[in-house]
């Protein structure tokens, strides 16, 4: 074939499966093709595996899930091979795990990393998937899988002055892999969310002073962190299949107690024996100490009033203590955090707290921070402004279906996504943990697992009815009434009132859209097989014509 009749595309290479992502849900999914006999190539920005694990190694920064919980399932040899030292693990502790799975899988052959996926467009004449990034040729594929992260798009805030900084300046969501010395320094955090939350404690050990710029306080709870208990993981690993399934069927993917009582059935004393008995154990199970924590304001108001007066008891600054304290919002409606030692961070007295809503940031300048009251003089600052949730990441790229749409035009009111899995219009293009599916209101590895399973087993399916030339699409009335069911049940719970992240607040311009589904992963899941045992109903399945 003559040089000149050749179109760009023919020349790339060409897999089975294009998956975007090399983190826990790109590995797996990579592992999941490959034993279905599919070719696969992952593509991975970084230079390793690990996805946020490898991207997020601020001082502090660990899991808000027990370690245990937060490992694969599915390889009975990994759980039996790995061993988690602390209850919950930090960050290096993880991305070491990434690494342990990836060389175990021999997963690195199939991924290449260094390369951020720019765009994808899809060729209706034969059905295929072109991958552009942005080193290198294109790559086709007839099925293109992102696995993208949920909490990866870095929201670096459009403060005036800030190029004109002359100390230096990081995102928690993109650390330098080298570390950060603040020894003797003095240091601006801005954002206390999770991340802030953690950060905080870790960097005043080091610094010389921190001063926190607080837009809205955060309700946080103790993680209770310590070395794993050597009984508990005994325990863990000789009934790992069993509690798999416990957790695959409960509402969040945890193994905790899901308290069955309405918080105003029981009387004020045993309702804060409860609180106080959760409080004492950390972890996420303050929240579900009540059946209705997330579904009344009244009984949500019990345990938001309950953290409230621990963080007066904690902090013995009265009006330090009053800013901390959040107000005006249920608990649970931004993501409540975990911490070690954050309220108490505030006895120290080389740590200052800057309430932005009474004094907002007006501009970064060379030496600081200015805010209408006064200019705080810094050597560097951390922004712990959080992320483009959801869908920042996916539509960071350029994916172009049907048509030539873009997913940008498509979800220009908010995304729309059957099951969180497929958008139609958009054949053959599978999003895990996408938005409409349970992800950041779950624990992210049960979730992650379910999806590639689910995607895996589709395929498989897909092949054996249909052929090579396989398609599978989202029927646009069976996504439209998968969204309707999104956003009842964000209504019927507290979600739907959520200013945070979850429902895009946090980012300017965004669409205000509760992201997740919020009916928890064991009803999604059994959803998600009926529609499979049903023939995949919602979702189009055809062959590509003979000739196309
Ligand atoms: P979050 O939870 O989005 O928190 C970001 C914080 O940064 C939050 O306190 C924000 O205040 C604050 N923020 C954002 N933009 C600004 C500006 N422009 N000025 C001042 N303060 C700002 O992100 P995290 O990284 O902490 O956590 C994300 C998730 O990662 C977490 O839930 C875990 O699942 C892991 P706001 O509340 O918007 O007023």
């Amino acid at each position: 074939m003559s040089e000149t009749l050749v179109r760009p595309h023919d020349r790339a290479a060409r897999f089975d499966a294009i998956v975007v992502g090399a983190g826990f849900a790109g590995m797996y999914m990579l592992h999941r093709l490959r034993v279905s006999g599919f070719t696969a190539r992952v593509l991975e920005a970084g230079g390793d595996v690990g996805g946020t694990w490898y991207w997020n190694r601020y001082p502090g920064a660990r899991c808000d899930v027990e370690s245990l919980e937060y490992s694969y399932s599915f390889c009975p040899e990994i759980t039996r091979e790995w061993s988690w030292s602390e209850r919950y693990a930090a960050q290096p502790e993880i991305l070491r795990y990434a690494g342990y799975v990836a060389d175990r899988l021999n997963l690195r052959e199939d991924i290449r990393f260094g390369t951020r996926v720019t765009g994808a467009v899809y060729d209706e004449d034969d059905g295929c998937w072109t991958v552009t990034t942005e080193h290198g040729a294109p790559l086709r594929a007839r099925f293109l899988i992102t696995a993208v992260g949920c909490l990866s798009a870095a929201n670096v805030p459009d403060l005036p002055g800030l190029g004109s900084f002359e100390g230096r300046w990081y995102h928690t969501g993109r650390w330098p892999h080298e570390g950060v010395d603040f020894t003797g320094e003095r240091v601006a955090v801005v954002g206390t969310g999770s991340s802030g939350i953690q950060l905080i404690p870790a960097v005043a050990e080091q610094a010389a002073h921190v001063t926190v710029f607080q837009r809205t306080p955060n309700f946080s709870t103790p993680a209770v962190n310590g070395p794993l208990d050597p009984a508990r993981e005994r325990w863990f690993k000789d009934n790992r299949d069993a509690l798999a399934r416990r957790a695959r069927t409960s509402p969040g993917g945890f193994l905790i107690e899901y308290g069955e009582r309405s918080a105003l059935e029981v009387s004020p004393e045993e309702r804060l024996a409860e609180f106080e008995r959760r409080w004492s154990r950390g972890g996420v199970g303050f929240l579900a100490a009540f059946s209705d924590l997330l579904l009344s304001e009244e009984a949500n108001r019990t345990a938001a009033d309950f953290v409230r007066d621990k963080i007066r008891s904690i902090v013995t600054d009265r009006a330090t203590a009053e800013r901390l304290v959040p107000t005006g919002y249920s608990i649970g409606l931004k993501r409540l955090c975990l911490d070690t030692g954050y309220y108490a961070v505030y006895n120290r007295p080389d740590v200052t707290l800057v309430d932005l809503r009474e004094t907002p940031i007006t501009e970064i300048v060379p030496n600081g921070i200015r805010t209408a009251g006064e200019t705080f003089d810094v050597d560097a600052v951390v922004f712990a402004t959080g992320y483009d949730a959801i869908t920042g990441a996916l539509l960071a790229m350029d994916i172009r279906g049907r048509g030539g749409r873009r997913l940008r035009d498509a979800w220009a009111a908010g995304p729309s996504s059957y099951l969180g899995l497929m958008s139609a219009g958009f054949p053959n293009l599978f999003t895990i943990t996408g938005p409409g599916s349970p992800s950041v209101l779950t624990n992210m590895i049960v979730s992650i697992e379910q999806h590639v399973e689910w995607i895996a087993a589709c395929l498989a399916d897909l092949e054996r009815a249909f052929g090579p030339r396989a398609l599978i699409e989202a029927e646009a009335g069976a996504e439209a009434a998968w969204m309707d069911h999104v956003r009842e049940l964000a209504e019927f719970t507290l979600y739907g009132r959520a200013e945070s992240w979850y429902s895009g607040a946090n980012i300017a311009g965004k669409p205000r859209t509760f992201l997740p589904y919020a009916g928890g992963v064991g009803n999604y899941r059994a959803m998600c097989d009926r529609v499979a045992a049903r023939g995949y109903e919602g979702f189009l399945r055809t062959a590509l014509p003979e000739g196309a």
